[in-house]
């Protein structure tokens, strides 16, 4: 690695692989407080790019519904470990990075967790939930049965760490469930973004996913998202998102 001091920062070439082939970068380094730093641009866009850029980036998002019905075709497992991937790409707590993503397409794995899904379910329809809250779900037409879990081609189960292990010793994490939510969001941008769909499912209880995938007791489960294709022919909720009116307050 050569370098080249200009002022106090150095330039240095590195290496990087792209596409197969190996290509040279000069990447611009400094000391801030005794801490290495990497020079961090983004492109200078005009306000119209970014008018442009903000408005089309809102239409997709927009565009994206949850999806119960999957059809039955799998989905490249270079696909969903990109978008495991961008979910990682989240802010967290100390850039602590307190998440485990489960990949799930083993159909034994999926049943299990529809049985322990559906079981907790029953149980939560029938006797857990007080009315009101089953009269808000009434328009989204959700049930105890969760056929999702067996017919999407992935399941997707996110956990948070309460605490990381490094080389056996425990690593303090930071905001825990913000970041998790976060990598979540990004994580649901990604699916949609790639052209599937998921759905935000929430058994509760929801301990039975960590006996099932044997996860440690630091780890707990925060969200089980099926994704894949939708099916060829499916309906969603006719309801509409808050105008930016009722959700921004201007200061
Ligand atoms: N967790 C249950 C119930 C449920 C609760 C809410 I709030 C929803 O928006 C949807 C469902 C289930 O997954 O069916």
């Amino acid at each position: 690695k050569k370098s080249r001091s200009i002022n106090s920062s150095k330039i240095q070439i590195q290496t990087a692989i792209f596409r197969g082939s190996r290509f040279l970068f000069a990447v611009e380094k400094k000391l801030i407080k005794g801490h290495q730093h990497i020079r961090f641009e983004r492109p200078d866009l005009s306000v119209d790019e970014l008018i442009k850029n903000s408005l089309a980036f809102y239409k997709e998002m927009a565009s994206r519904r949850t999806v119960r019905e999957f059809d039955f075709r799998t989905v490249p497992l270079e696909v969903m470990e990109n978008i495991i991937r961008t979910a990682g790409t989240a802010p967290s707590g100390a850039h602590k990075q307190p998440w485990t993503f489960c990949l799930i397409s083993d159909p034994e794995i999926k049943r299990q967790i529809r049985m322990a899904a559906e079981e907790e379910e029953k149980i939560s329809y029938s006797q857990r939930m007080p009315e009101e809250w089953k009269a808000d779900l009434k328009p989204l037409g959700t049930d105890w049965e969760k056929p999702f879990l067996e017919e999407a081609p992935y399941l997707i189960v996110v956990f948070k760490q309460f605490y990381g292990i490094e080389n056996g010793e425990k690593i303090q994490h930071y905001y825990v469930s913000e970041s998790v939510g976060i990598a979540c969001g990004f994580l649901i941008a990604a699916i949609h973004q790639a052209g599937l769909v998921t759905v935000t499912h929430t058994p509760s209880p929801m301990n039975f996913l960590s006996k099932i995938l044997g996860r440690p007791a630091h780890e707990k489960p925060y969200l089980l998202l099926p994704v894949g294709y939708p099916k060829k022919t499916t309906y969603v909720p006719d309801i509409e998102r808050k105008e930016l009116e009722k959700i921004v307050v201007k200061y």
